[in-house]
């Protein structure tokens, strides 16, 4: 009996030191370490279990449930240990894996299209929106196309009007994109309509604050059966009010080009007047943006079609100018600059 007493003791002064001790621990190592030492094979738990031996046949029942009770409230203990420590243990990776989703990102440095190619894709968009394709050709071209096809022959005063850069004496860069067109007549004839615009690179020798050797270029070309100087002044016209504003208006002046008769220069109300007369109209009201007129016959027959059968109007537009207009750019110099600081402004 007094042997009974004082393994009982022992028994409950250890489960009860293991079960204090569990709850100072802090993480799932050292909990799975006590276990061992206590429950384990040569745990101290475990070593009073044998010493049972010794112990009268009707006091070994007694002892076995002091012992199994003992066990039982430790592994209880363990476990809810462990689930708290786990617990812990996520919250301590939360607080550490934390971020701040409120915190301004670091921005990606983006760029974005050349004031110059943004114009060109906006003319291109208001004519594709008005049934226009968009029509391609080399910036290398021959005589032919860029001035006999378009009714400039070789001893035409006109082609002094463009001095321009020969390659050999029948290849030049092209001085206009008008050559483009006339490959397209070439190309579709007799199909009709012929409705294309030529965005493009073109090349003269000239170079000043108003001239850059290369410059840009969109012109149209419209040829069906019955088309009328006034189709050309509608198209211009519902162009002119989605590039330059809806309250715009156009007129048409006589001009003079080979490759039109009758010719007219076309000028905008101006855009930042409104027609009252201010220093970019230079006190007018009007602004000239483009040159057009109807195809003249020849053009067409050089095209393949028959003039007799057809008629067209054409146009043509700096795209630096409609830029410095559009954006209020006063040195053309400055497109070609590729100076960022003035680019980002766009
Ligand atoms: C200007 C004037 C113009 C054309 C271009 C053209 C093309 C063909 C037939 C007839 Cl295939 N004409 N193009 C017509 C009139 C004027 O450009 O000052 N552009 C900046």
């Amino acid at each position: 009996m007094e042997r009974m007493v004082v393994l009982k003791k022992e028994i409950l002064r250890i489960g009860e030191e293991a079960l204090h001790e569990l709850q100072q621990l802090n993480n799932s190592e050292a909990l799975q370490e006590l276990k061992v030492k206590v429950l384990g094979k040569k745990g101290s738990l475990t070593a009073l279990l044998r010493q049972m031996g010794s112990l009268g046949p009707e006091e070994r029942p007694m002892m076995g449930q002091v012992v199994n009770e003992m066990r039982s409230r430790l592994e209880k203990a363990w476990e809810e240990r462990s689930a708290e420590l786990e617990v812990i243990a996520l919250e301590k990776r939360l607080a550490a894996e934390r971020i701040d989703i409120s915190l301004p990102g670091s921005r990606v440095a983006s760029g974005h299209y050349h004031p110059l190619t943004q114009v060109v894709e906006e003319i291109e968009d208001i004519f594709l929106g008005m049934g226009f394709q968009i029509a391609e050709g080399p910036e290398i071209e021959s005589d032919y196309y860029n001035f006999e096809a378009l009714n400039l022959p070789k001893d035409h005063p006109a082609r002094e009007m463009q001095d321009s850069f020969y390659i050999t004496e029948e290849i030049l860069l092209r001085t206009q994109t008008s050559p483009v067109q006339i490959r397209t007549m070439e190309k579709l004839h007799p199909h009709l309509p012929v409705k294309v615009i030529a965005p493009g690179t073109v090349y003269r020798n000239d170079d000043d604050a108003t001239h850059s050797p290369m410059f840009h270029q969109v012109e149209g070309l419209m040829v069906d059966q019955g088309i009328r100087m006034s189709d050309l002044k509608g198209i211009l016209l519902n162009f002119s009010r989605q590039m330059f504003g809806e309250s715009r208006e156009i007129r048409l002046r006589p001009s003079f080009f080979p490759f039109t008769e009758p010719s007219a220069e076309v000028d905008v109300s101006c855009m930042l007047c409104g027609g009252a007369g201010c220093r970019l109209c230079k006190g007018t009201g009007w602004i000239e943006i483009l040159g057009s007129g109807m195809v003249h016959p020849k053009v067409l027959e050089m095209g393949g079609y028959n003039p007799k059968e057809v008629t067209g109007f054409a146009f043509g537009m700096g795209v630096e100018r409609i830029a410095m207009l559009k954006f209020g750019i006063e040195d053309m110099r400055l497109l070609f600059d590729n100076d960022l600081r003035f680019l980002q402004q766009f």
